[in-house]
């Protein structure tokens, strides 16, 4: 019997989080499912970006790599790359993984990296004061876009589908149960594994507030077929009521990332356990 790990830091640290930010919920959620799935710690990194939700990996006692605004998605593949063992969780708001990172979320997804990624789908900008985001709503009126956001919000979800990715999953901040559910799902499942969270921003975000999540969302039913692309197609255009839960799991399940690398084809051993041929790497500096 293993014990269980708790994620919980064992020191105090200021939170930089307003009160009320939705983030708490993600942050609460992503602890106790960790610690309820019962993987130790040491098996488990978070690589995330810059924002306010990038800062989640600080508040949680396990291993990270925070990094440059919209590049948790490489790093991530790095980690994975060189000890596929490890429970790797990319994590960030809507800016740095649909934004600047935008280039990193398809292409991560087209190599099917074995990893969780989880979005803070705030629909802004909130550590930079509420600029909009790739999610913000047309007409939306911000310090910047001082007339309302002229585009169409991005649709993550379609894209994901569309450059392949096997799990996408859309969750409420506040739905510790469903988070919960998902993320174990999202753990268990071998290939990328996207969830898009949506925790409101009570600073900077006056319109996608908790009452508006409520009344413009919901849950796929029981009798949803979550194995279906097509359906999944269907609900990731869905406008109206943004549909939320496990949209999409492939049941077909594509070999992943580092199923691919030569470096694992015949020999399962992580990167760092092997031993260095100096001679070798030496021909290989000597060739520079
Ligand atoms: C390359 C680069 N561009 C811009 C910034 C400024 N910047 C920092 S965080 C951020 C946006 C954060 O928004 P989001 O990722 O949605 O996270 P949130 O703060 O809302 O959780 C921006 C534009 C930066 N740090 N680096
Ligand atoms: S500014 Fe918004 S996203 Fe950032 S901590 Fe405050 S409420 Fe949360």
């Amino acid at each position: 019997m293993t014990t269980q790990s708790t994620y919980e830091l064992p020191f105090k640290v200021d939170n930089a989080w307003c009160p009320g930010c939705g983030n708490f919920g993600i942050l609460n959620t992503v602890k106790k499912t960790l610690a309820e799935i019962d993987i130790p710690q040491q098996n488990v990194v978070f690589s995330s970006g810059i924002g306010q939700a990038a800062k989640l990996p600080q508040y949680v006692h396990a291993n990270y790599f925070n990094g440059l605004h919209g590049r948790a998605l490489p790093v991530a593949t790095a980690i994975k790359a060189s000890n596929p063992e490890l429970l790797v969780i990319a994590e960030g708001g809507d800016g740095d993984m649909y934004g600047e990172g935008g280039n990193h979320f398809l292409h991560t997804i087209r190599r099917n990296v074995d990893i969780v990624h989880l979005v803070h789908n705030n629909m802004i900008y909130g550590l930079t004061k509420g600029q909009a985001s790739p999610t913000s709503q047309r007409g939306m009126v911000t310090p910047l876009q001082i007339n309302g956001v002229s585009l169409e919000p991005a649709n993550p979800l379609a894209v994901a589908l569309s450059y392949g990715a096997g799990f996408i999953a859309r969750v409420f901040s506040g739905d510790t149960k469903e988070m919960q559910e998902i993320i174990s799902e999202a753990v268990k499942y071998k290939g990328y594994a996207l969830i898009d969270i949506f925790p409101p921003c009570v600073s900077f975000n006056k319109i996608n507030t908790y009452k508006w999540f409520k009344e413009n969302t919901y849950y796929v039913s029981d009798d949803y077929d979550n194995t279906s692309f097509e359906q999944a197609l269907g609900k990731a255009f869905e406008k109206e009521k943004l549909p939320m839960g496990i949209l999409y799991k492939n049941p077909d399940q594509k070999k992943s990332f580092t199923e691919h690398l030569v470096a694992y084809k015949n020999n399962s051993k992580a990167l760092y356990e092997r031993t260095v041929n100096t001679k070798k790497l030496q021909e290989l500096v000597d060739t520079i």
